[in-house]
């Protein structure tokens, strides 16, 4: 019955997105133009403009929108938690981290820059990410504004998505991962960013107390659906690449949940967590909450 209660069948969720892109990318490309010093900017929109899928920014608009506020209200901090994942991911793909050569499809920015200005470029968007928010915020009561950029700040530090970073780094090196530290990682390398992105959409947006923290469990729970569902992933594409990559194991040097409890277990606890991450938008008004509803589905059923 619940299911029932939380899925309006009118609301489209690919044209919801769709649309809301649309208005989030000419944001992105607005906020940072191309200008001196070329070659860094350059790099910012590089990886910034490279199309991504944009969960974090429609997080911050949907929360912001579900507590009572507007769109324009949370667009410059919607901007800004896309500059931060995308500064994360141009960090996280680096020789010193998990040295990838391709990201969103595309050459990495170290490949394309040299690993200095990717470095940088990473410095400069999470710097111009809080100068975003701080200065291009409109319509919204400075405290809110200043609640905000702390919450954000507290999430994404040494307590939240570094500080998971450093988790997942040391953890390469040992030979037995227990179940609570892949969770403890995940926690924050992924759902961190996501909590302090629901938590600064709500704040911007006017919420209570109450909502900001339904909102932020349900970005918690989002998040580590999210890499549950990864995992997941992982596994099935492996097994189907198989035969192409000469038996190599894709996943063989990663702790997973289906390597800690098995795939049935893993789909089921993917199950949990989107139905818990459900659960904390029931008591909002229907057709505001839809389009957090249906990104939880979305994330639980993905295909790659
Ligand atoms: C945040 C200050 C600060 C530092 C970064 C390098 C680092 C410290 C953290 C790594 C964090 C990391 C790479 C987490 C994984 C996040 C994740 C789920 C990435 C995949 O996100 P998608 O699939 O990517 O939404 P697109 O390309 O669609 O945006």
């Amino acid at each position: 019955p619940t299911e029932e209660i939380l899925k309006p069948t009118s609301f489209n969720f690919k044209n919801y997105v769709a649309q809301k892109a649309n208005t989030i990318n000419r944001a992105l490309d607005a906020a940072v133009p191309l200008k001196d010093p070329m070659e860094i900017h350059k790099a910012m929109r590089y990886s910034l403009l490279a199309g991504g899928k944009r969960i974090c920014p429609l997080v911050c608009i949907a929360a912001c929108e579900l507590v009572g506020g507007t769109e324009p209200m949370a667009m410059p901090a919607a901007c800004a938690v896309e500059m931060i994942h995308t500064m994360s991911l141009i960090h996280d793909d680096l020789p010193c981290m998990d040295n990838d050569d391709l990201r969103r499809g595309q050459p990495t920015s170290h490949k394309v820059f040299g690993e200095a200005v990717a470095v940088l470029a990473g410095d400069a968007l999470l710097a111009l990410a809080f100068e975003h928010i701080a200065s291009s915020t409109v319509g919204v009561p400075s405290a809110r504004i200043v609640r905000g950029i702390g919450q954000l700040a507290r999430f994404i530090g040494a307590d939240g998505v570094v500080g998971g970073q450093v988790a997942d780094l040391t953890s390469k090196g040992q030979s037995e991962v227990s179940l609570e530290y892949l969770e403890f990682i995940h926690l924050r390398k992924t759902a961190a960013m996501l909590e302090g992105t629901a938590v600064l959409g709500a704040v911007l947006g006017g919420g209570s107390d109450e909502e900001v923290e339904k909102l932020r469990t349900f970005a918690r729970y989002t998040g580590l659906l999210f890499q549950v569902v990864d995992d997941i992933l992982d596994v099935t594409k492996s097994s189907e690449e198989l035969g192409k990559t000469a038996g190599k194991d894709l996943v063989a040097d990663k702790v997973t949940y289906p390597k800690l409890m098995g795939i049935d277990k893993s789909r089921e606890f993917a199950e949990k967590l989107k139905e818990d991450a459900q659960e904390q938008l029931s008591g909002f008004d229907l057709d505001k909450a839809a389009p957090l509803v249906a990104l939880a589905d979305f994330i639980a059923h993905r295909s790659n």
